[in-house]
């Protein structure tokens, strides 16, 4: 279904392709999850508006230093991103709700044709479409409301430049290594000859600063977490009690990841519809992995997926990367 959401008249095209997930996915996934023997909930299911606006004051807090440290990465190196882009680019950006990162390129981009967003979250991708479209009117702005780890159509967009996909925010750490593969060769599939990707990728580094990251003082982490919950219970009719279940975030430095789960204080039933799920005292429901990587073994993984990595930008302290990489020649 596509929606013009722009009701005045306005040079370039500003369009909403709405094919986002229904409410099924959701309660398939929770009870397939909460009734198989090791508990999960697929992490997707994080970004609905709520979870969307708790993830931007995540981006804010003091602990969590991957956005601002990409924000400063990208700064530096936009003019040469631009170079290596060339005029005319259509800008993909998986992800985009929060467009702050995709704006430091387009501002630095010769004559960017398009900018395509494409994110699971309608209201937030809707407001931010808007927003953007009305501060670059000469853009055309094509939004796509949909999961952009399932196979998706891109709509037409004009210009004859580069295809340039934008994957930041290190949300790649959220696949496993092997999905992280798959993904990326899908991408470079869509992508086509003589494409470019810029993925954002977090750095391998100390426990003491990851786990902060993702358990802060103020526990808005926590909160984003168990919005799975709030989810559940709103939209389904479930029952957590919020209160019995905590939120956990380690670091396995073995796999290179944070691991982040919720863990039930004690024995429970909880029940979603006419599904009972029982929940031992400290069983856990695995939430999230955020895999953290090293600049060689990123590369890597790109590599496997068909991209040649081409350039690596980082920050002074090596916290965090931004990688571009490059689909073979047409
Ligand atoms: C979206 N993604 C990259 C975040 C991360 O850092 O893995 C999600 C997140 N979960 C808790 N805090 C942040």
């Amino acid at each position: 279904m596509m929606l013009d959401i722009l009701e005045a008249p306005r040079p370039a095209r500003l369009e909403f392709h709405d094919h986002s997930p229904d409410l099924g996915d959701f309660r398939e996934a929770l009870v397939h999850g909460l009734t198989a023997r090791k508990k999960s909930i697929p992490c997707r299911f994080l970004y609905d508006a709520r979870g969307s606006a708790l993830f931007d004051r995540i981006c804010e807090l003091p602990e969590y230093y991957p956005t601002r440290t990409e924000l400063g990465i990208l700064r530096a190196c936009a003019p040469e991103i631009a170079e290596r882009a060339g005029p005319g680019a259509q800008m993909i950006e998986l992800g985009g709700v929060n467009s702050s990162k995709a704006r430091i390129l387009l501002d630095a981009l010769e004559e960017p044709a398009a900018y395509i967003p494409i994110d699971i979250s309608r209201e937030h991708l809707k407001a931010s479409t808007v927003a953007l479209g009305a501060e670059k009117p000469e853009l055309e702005v094509l939004a796509v409301c949909a999961d952009y780890t399932r196979p998706l159509t891109l709509p037409d967009a004009p210009g004859g430049g580069m295809r340039l996909g934008f994957f930041p925010g290190s949300t790649i750490g959220n696949l496993q290594p092997d999905e992280a593969i798959g993904f990326l060769a899908a991408w470079a599939d869509r992508l086509g000859p003589g494409a470019a990707m810029v993925v954002g990728v977090d750095l391998r580094k100390d426990a003491a600063i990851l786990e902060p990251a993702y358990d802060d003082a103020q526990g808005v982490t926590a909160e984003f977490s168990k919005n799975l919950l709030v989810r559940a219970n709103r939209e389904l009719g479930a029952d957590f009690d919020l209160a019995a279940f905590a939120h956990r975030a380690r670091y396995d430095a073995a796999h290179g990841r944070i691991e982040i789960h919720l863990e039930s204080l004690k024995r429970q039933t909880v029940r979603i519809g006419k599904v009972a799920v029982l929940f031992d005292e400290g069983e856990r429901i695995h939430t999230e992995d955020s895999y953290k990587y090293s600049v060689d073994g990123f590369r890597g993984i790109a590599r496997a997926a068909g991209f040649r990595p081409a350039a690596v930008w980082t920050d002074p302290q090596q916290l965090f990367s931004v990688h571009w990489l490059e689909t073979a020649q047409a």
